[in-house]
């Protein structure tokens, strides 16, 4: 049976497995890098603010600082009433009195930071979303599988940790609105992984806060209307929800219900494209491989027209029973944007495994130069706020119609 919300036929690709890191209390733990004294202590990092000053704002704090009231955005004026300074207050600091260190914010060495983590995550995958200085997305699916899920997150964690020096959370989901939910879910130094499964069991008693996208504001609108978890959205009306949030609505209608179809497309130019689907069980009848090879052939092709993509290499994938990998690829004299070579080609790559039971079948084009020669035209949906979500949306129609189209076998 099709899932809820998918049309038929879209159920088959696999589900992906998405990874989401945020860095914990983030420029406070850079500070920690080059001041290790400061673990464990209170720490506000102040935007605007100068040492022995009392103006500017928090940037951020430190989970030891968040105890007393400290937080983004409040004036340092206000941090210091609840947390006066620890180096001008020695007395107190000796009383055993809370006090916190402040620091200036030092944009350029949290970059630094921020380079060598992010270092780590494009070894990770090639499939990398950076949303900001702190945070990324991961689409792991090649790399590892549910079950074995969560030694993966950890394996992330440990690394930042050891090569970097800084804590991260880390959320593990089917999705990329999900991942975000999981790793703030257990924050600081968390690690949540969310099977495909356990997806709605898990999002249903959430507070409609936790949802990325509902800000203070959406959320009063959704209390007005009696929804108050994740799970009261998931059953509203869809049409109640897009009558107050418009089109937004109904993203956030289908993430209350598991349902995000965004792909993680590393920001700037990809290096290749790809798109692979399984069979529920391993089949050999050429005929249905032909047709499963066509619809991926067709939405790889459509994809790199979408983006202005040429390739220059068409290749595919075969994985036979138990889990055997085999991939073969073939290099054009030139690039081209050729949606019927990239079917012919694949299709003639896999005659050697023409018959032989198939678990999982992929085709991909590489070797990619962009006609237009600019970045622009790859859609930039950084899914930050309210308003970037509506990007998202468009994208997700796009992709929804071609994996629709694509995989529409009727099973
Ligand atoms: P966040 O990831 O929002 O916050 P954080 O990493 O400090 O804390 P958490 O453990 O909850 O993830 O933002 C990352 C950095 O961005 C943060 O360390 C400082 C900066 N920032 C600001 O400068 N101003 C702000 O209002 C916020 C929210 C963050
Ligand atoms: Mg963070």
């Amino acid at each position: 049976m099709p899932r809820e919300g998918r049309l038929p036929g879209a159920a088959k690709t696999d589900p992906a497995i998405v990874l989401h890191v945020d860095m914990d209390c983030f420029y406070a733990s850079c500070e920690r890098l080059r001041e290790p004294e400061l673990a464990g202590e209170p720490v506000v990092v102040g935007m605007g603010y100068e040492p022995g000053e009392t103006i500017g704002a928090v940037a951020t704090a430190s989970y030891e600082a968040r105890e007393y009231g400290v937080e983004s955005a409040q004036p340092i004026s206000e941090a210091l009433d609840r947390l006066p300074r620890a180096e001008t207050n020695p007395e107190a600091a000796a009383k055993g009195d809370p006090v916190a260190h402040y620091r200036s914010v030092d944009h350029d060495f949290y970059k630094s930071v921020a380079r060598d983590v992010k270092e780590i995550l494009y070894e990770l995958s090639e499939s990398v979303r950076e949303v900001s200085i702190d945070e990324a997305y991961l689409d792991v699916t090649d790399r590892t599988a549910w079950d074995v899920a969560e030694g993966f997150g950890r394996h992330v964690k440990q690394r930042i940790e050891r090569e970097v020096g800084v804590p991260a959370s880390v959320g593990v989901a089917p999705n990329m609105s999900a991942a975000k939910i999981a790793s703030d879910h257990d924050k600081p130094d968390g690690l949540t992984v969310i099977p495909p499964e356990e997806l709605r069991d898990f999002l249903d008693p959430l507070p409609i806060e936790d949802l990325h996208g509902v800000g203070p504001k959406s959320a009063s609108t959704f209390y007005d209307l009696g929804i108050e978890t994740i799970g009261n959205l998931a059953e509203a009306d869809l049409e109640d929800i897009t009558d107050q949030f418009g089109e937004r609505g109904r993203d956030l209608h289908f993430r209350a219900r598991g349902i995000d179809e965004r792909e993680v497309e590393s920001r700037g130019r990809p290096k290749s494209l790809s798109r692979e689907s399984s069979f529920g069980e391993p089949i050999s009848d050429p005929e249905r491989t032909r047709e499963r090879i066509e619809a991926l052939a067709r939405a790889v092709a459509t994809r790199a027209t979408d983006k202005g993509a040429l390739y220059r290499t068409i290749g595919i994938k075969v994985i036979e029973p138990p889990f055997d990998l085999a991939t073969r690829e073939h290099s054009l004299g030139g690039p081209v944007d050729d949606p019927a070579l990239v079917h012919e080609t694949a299709q003639s790559l896999f005659d050697e495994f023409e018959g032989d039971p198939v678990r999982k079948l992929g085709v991909r084009v590489s070797n990619l130069s962009f006609a237009d020669n600019e970045q622009a035209g790859l859609e930039d949906w950084s899914d930050v706020s309210e308003t970037d979500i509506q990007d998202g949306e468009t994208d997700t129609e796009i992709r929804g119609q071609a994996s629709i189209e694509s995989f529409n076998e009727g099973e």
